[in-house]
């Protein structure tokens, strides 16, 4: 990539939140919770108020936030509203810039390289979204993914900040490494035992000793990233690129027969919009998520493109029975890529980047039992190996 960029982070704030507050807006100003009800159920969401006084957070269980807050309000997770509101706000981010990588369901990487002026643009996104949804959203602006991302951060909630890489390098110059997606805890206490706790520290650092440290794919990476460097490129979101339906179950499914029975029935619901769309594709996939949340996908290439039912679930059943789930499951889907041309960028489909990949399993809906860094831009910049993601 070479020239100046301009690439915005876009993440909407509290937001499982804020779409219970947007239709009970009686509880605003309250603390809002939203949580499953189950021993081993954490936290999807905080408002901020409930951040505030007792420091609620993502990830926390939900135990440990019904005895600091016993007299918040405490809501289960309604992951279809969650996902219309996203169809909603990326329907408006696609409406008004080009490039638009969705990640999840309420982040998304903008590309506004060359645009007149990539704040007012922004501006008008963002009151667009209020206007429309109800929800308010916080932007960083700056040179790169990276650089976007830190600094949408640093206007939450509601804010719009422009940060670009001269300025960042002198105001994050005593902070901790952790500051960057993608160095964990793990990562920033090996650099605290090398002597390295600021991000000043690190760009200092020899590029050599952190390789010999952390090896050779992560050392020169956290030398770069130190730098605040970044080259990732947008990844246009998939759903122009594959198709998918899937289903999260009530109670987790064992019958093989059952399971069976529901490909028959996704693979339909995924021919009916594929022959909607007049597209036909090459690739079936499965993805299985079963109870401890383990996913797998798997894909088969068909010599001819198609958008039939039968031929689907002929390769969606095959895929599942040679790759029988050892435990019960509690997601099944279906998807189709490679298709004979291009499909058309659709946001009535927003299946979100990372739900239902052919090649991933996270950045998903539902509550991620660890919460790791989101949204880095996935596998693009960022070694695989060293790091505690
Ligand atoms: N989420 C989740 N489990 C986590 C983290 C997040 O289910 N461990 C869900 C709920 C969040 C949504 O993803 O509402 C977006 O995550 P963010 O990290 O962007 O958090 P919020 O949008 O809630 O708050 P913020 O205003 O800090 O962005
Ligand atoms: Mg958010």
């Amino acid at each position: 990539m070479t020239g100046e960029r301009t690439i915005a982070h876009l993440d909407m704030d509290a937001f499982y939140a804020s779409v219970e507050l947007r239709r009970r807006p009686e509880l605003r100003g309250k603390p809002v919770i939203v949580c499953g009800s189950g021993p081993r159920a954490v936290v999807t969401t905080a408002s901020y108020e409930a951040r505030r006084l007792a420091g609620i957070h993502s990830a926390m269980p939900a135990a440990t936030a019904r005895r600091r807050l016993p007299d918040a309000v405490y809501i289960k997770p309604d992951f279809d509203a969650y996902r219309e509101a996203s169809r909603e706000v990326m329907a408006i981010l696609r409406a008004n810039v080009e490039v638009v990588e969705v990640v999840g369901l309420d982040e998304a990487y903008l590309d506004l390289t060359g645009l007149y002026s990539p704040k007012a643009t922004m501006r008008r996104v963002s009151t667009q979204i209020l206007e429309t949804t109800g929800l308010t959203c916080s932007v960083g602006i700056s040179d790169s993914k990276l650089l976007a991302k830190i600094t949408s951060e640093l206007g939450k909630p509601a804010g719009l900040v422009v940060l670009r890489r001269a300025e960042a390098l002198e105001r994050f110059a005593s902070e901790s490494p952790g500051l960057i997606p993608g160095i964990g805890p793990k990562t920033r206490a090996r650099l605290e035992r090398q002597g390295l706790s600021t991000l000043a520290d690190l760009r200092r650092a020899d590029v050599k000793s952190l390789q010999a440290t952390f090896g050779p794919r992560t050392g020169p990476w956290l030398h770069r990233r130190a730098q605040l460097l970044d080259d990732a490129p947008l990844t246009v979101s998939r759903e122009s690129k594959s198709h998918s339906v899937e289903r999260t179950f009530d109670t987790d499914v064992r019958d093989p027969q059952r399971l069976g029975e529901i490909l028959d029935t996704l693979s339909a619901d995924l021919a009916g919009r594929l022959q909607k769309r007049d597209l036909r594709g090459k690739t079936v996939a499965i993805k299985v998520r079963l109870d401890d949340w383990t996913t797998l996908t798997r894909a088969r290439t068909v010599p001819v493109p198609t958008n039939d039912a039968m031929a689907i679930t002929t390769v969606a059943r095959d895929l599942l029975r040679e790759n029988a789930p050892q435990r019960p499951v509690r997601l099944l889907g279906v998807r189709m890529a490679s298709f004979d041309r291009p499909g058309p960028a659709d946001a009535e489909n927003p299946t979100p980047a990372g739900e239902g990949g052919v090649d991933e399993g996270d950045g998903e809906a539902e509550p991620q039992p660890s919460a790791g860094p989101t949204g880095d831009g996935g596998a693009g910049s960022r070694p695989q190996l060293g790091l505690d993601l």
